[in-house]
């Protein structure tokens, strides 16, 4: 078993999916660890997605980011990484695979419903990120 990194991002908390969107991923085999809610300082969206920063949307995906709750969350399934990455299907909603989170949960490119990590290197850099190590006590 391996771990990683979920956010159920504002569009989704917001909208009331949240529950929904954590019911269909412990159905599709995946088992929470680790949990809790917050909300991004702008510092912190920044942070998270510096990867992008170059990038046209990214202030526009940092004040989504800030604009209300998240719920990142540890996620523990054989091959977390690649697994969760296939639950959640593609960025965009329109082209996500009919089955998956965004497809069935996201409303656009930006306001996507969930984060997942893409590789174990940043699934943990993510989690550590998030949840300190009392929190990790089940890990
Ligand atoms: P993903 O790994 O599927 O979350 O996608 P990326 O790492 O490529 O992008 C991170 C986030 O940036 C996406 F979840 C949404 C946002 N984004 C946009 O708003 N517009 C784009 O064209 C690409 C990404």
């Amino acid at each position: 078993m391996t771990h990683t990194l979920a956010i159920i991002k504002p569009d989704a908390v917001a909208s009331g999916r949240a529950g929904a969107i954590l019911a269909h991923l412990e159905k599709g085999g995946f088992t929470v660890q680790a949990l809790r809610m917050t909300r991004l300082n702008p510092a912190q969206a920044r942070a998270f997605y510096a990867v992008h920063k170059e990038r046209p949307f990214y202030e526009s995906l940092v004040s989504f980011m800030t604009s209300g709750p998240v719920i990142p969350m540890v996620l523990e399934a054989e091959n977390a990484v690649p697994a969760l990455r296939k639950a959640i299907g593609a960025t965009d909603p329109a082209e996500a695979e009919e089955g998956t989170v965004r497809a069935l949960y996201a409303e656009s490119k930006e306001r996507n419903a969930i984060h997942a990590s893409d590789s174990d290197e940043n699934a943990r850099n993510e989690i550590g990120f998030f949840f300190s190590q009392s929190e990790l006590l089940a890990l």
